[in-house]
């Protein structure tokens, strides 16, 4: 079966073999045309091999400094509430660089989707270690395997946000097929929860970078499967304000 590309992605991506980035580039692209919204959209990107997401889509983005893509996108917002407004960020941008902006629009309630593609390094720069970077996971900045005694636990910032205000926060993944369907859903679920004037939404995405973590595509999927499910469980866990039960 051939799927037609949406018009929202524009050309094939530019990253490389295998990433996540590419899927959920794609899967943005679909819900806001299915929405309706694509020509209507504005995505705010700041640095990483997420910046590279305007290259695929056609449609209005703006590229922040590191680390506050969140900021500039909760500044569209205010602006221009008609628009529907998001930012497309890595777990280096932000929840390390860019840690007070990603949390204080979560804890301000914006009214702005942030989609956040969680691979576990600082990709772009060469597979640095990352705020989300798993227990012993080796890393070119911990080449022994991350020491939480020394660096403390990854950080699950959902758990960070569920005691928050806010409207929407979900984790999905893009290792198999079920899972992406899943996640597709969570990012629609998001982008109504915005049209919906409910607050802030957040969808956080398990996403392979097999450059840096030295596997092959299939491996890199499987290692989403095997392992860093068992530290970021998949789920909706806040919607319409309310925690999952
Ligand atoms: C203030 C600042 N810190 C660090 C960098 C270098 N830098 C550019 S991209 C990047 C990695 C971002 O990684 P991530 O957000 O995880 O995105 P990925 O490439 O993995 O998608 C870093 C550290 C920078 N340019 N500016
Ligand atoms: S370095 Fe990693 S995150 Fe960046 S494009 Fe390559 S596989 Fe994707």
């Amino acid at each position: 079966m051939i799927k037609k590309k949406p018009a929202a992605c524009f050309v094939d991506n530019k990253y490389c073999p295998g990433c996540g980035h590419g899927t959920v580039n794609r899967l943005v692209g679909e819900v806001l045309e299915e929405m309706g919204v694509d020509k209507d959209a504005i995505g705010a990107i700041a640095v990483g091999c997420s910046s590279l997401m305007p290259e695929t889509f056609a449609i209005d983005c703006i590229q922040a400094q590191h680390g506050r893509a969140a900021a500039v996108a909760v500044g569209i917002k205010r602006c221009r509430p008609d628009k529907t407004v998001f930012s497309y960020q890595g777990d280096g941008d932000a929840l390390a660089i860019g840690f007070s902006e990603t949390m204080y629009a979560a804890i301000r309630n914006e009214n702005i989707t942030v989609i956040f593609v969680n691979n576990g390094n600082f990709g772009m720069t060469g597979g640095q270690m990352a705020p989300t970077t798993l227990e012993g996971q080796k890393t070119t900045t911990s080449p022994y395997g991350r020491d939480i005694g020394t660096t403390g636990h990854p950080l699950n910032v959902i758990q960070m946000m569920e005691n928050l205000n806010v409207a929407y926060l979900a984790r999905g993944s893009v290792s198999n097929n079920r899972n992406i369907m899943k996640t597709k859903e969570y990012i629609r679920n998001a982008f109504e929860a915005q049209q919906n004037n409910e607050g802030y939404s957040f969808v956080e995405i398990l996403s392979p970078c097999p450059t840096n973590w030295g596997m092959d595509p299939l491996k890199a999927m499987e290692h989403i499967e095997n392992n860093v499910i068992k530290t970021y469980e998949l789920g909706e866990f806040v919607k319409r304000g309310e925690k999952n039960a």
